[in-house]
């Protein structure tokens, strides 16, 4: 299997957590991509991720999966399942819906980003920038006053959540989104200890 990442994204760093966490990465080949809004990248487009978008993960018999979920919710398939989302039943629901909620966070955190480092200056939406910073604030303090089992067995919520708290601080460390939010503050400590994270953690490529 081959996956098409880059070292700075959020969703690639989430799936290949995901592959470390189930002992799957040997079987994974790291292939950089790059990938941006405006960035024609045609034979990635007809070959392999219509979106144009990363992660994808490319199958030896040449199927291409995306996106970041769903490669996760394959790759516990093939390690047996139930191991990073829960088997049917009540936990399997709020790990989904908190990591939809994570998942929207990051999609907000790379938004911002390209509006404020890739858009042109002259047409540039302040309006719509605090409106995504309002949206990550939001599901932070959720996170901070409402999430059960931050510190239970590892799963795709965690991830996500703790690749979005690496995203801000890797583009973002001015804005300090620790300020009143003592139980994330101390989760990510804990988080950011795995091995699986200390591994991928993001950079430039
Ligand atoms: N829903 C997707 C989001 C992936 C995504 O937005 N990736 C960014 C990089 S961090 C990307 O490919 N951007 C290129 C573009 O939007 O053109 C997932 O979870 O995989």
């Amino acid at each position: 299997m081959k996956l098409m990442y880059a070292p700075q994204s959020p969703f690639a760093r989430k799936v290949r957590i995901a592959a470390i966490e189930l002992g799957l990465d040997d079987d994974i080949e790291m292939v950089l991509q790059a990938v941006a809004p405006a960035k024609e990248n045609a034979d990635y487009a007809a070959n392999v991720n219509p979106l144009r978008k990363i992660p994808t993960l490319l199958l030896d018999d040449g199927r291409a999966i995306y996106d970041s979920s769903v490669i996760c919710e394959y790759l516990d398939d093939l390690a047996g399942g139930g191991r990073i989302i829960p088997a049917p039943g009540p936990d399997r629901w709020d790990v989904l819906t908190q990591h939809a909620l994570a998942q929207g966070m990051m999609e907000a955190a790379v938004l911002v980003r390209y509006e404020t480092f890739l858009r042109p200056e002259e047409y540039r939406w302040p309006d719509y920038v605090d409106d995504q910073w309002d949206r990550i604030e939001s599901g932070l303090d959720w996170f901070e006053t409402h999430a059960k089992g931050l510190e239970g067995p590892a799963n795709i919520t965690h991830f996500a959540l703790g690749c979005l708290l690496g995203y801000l601080d890797f583009r973002w460390p001015e804005a300090d989104w620790r300020e009143g939010r003592t139980r994330l503050t101390s989760w990510s400590g804990w988080v950011a200890r795995r091995g699986s994270f200390k591994q991928t953690e993001p950079k430039d490529p």
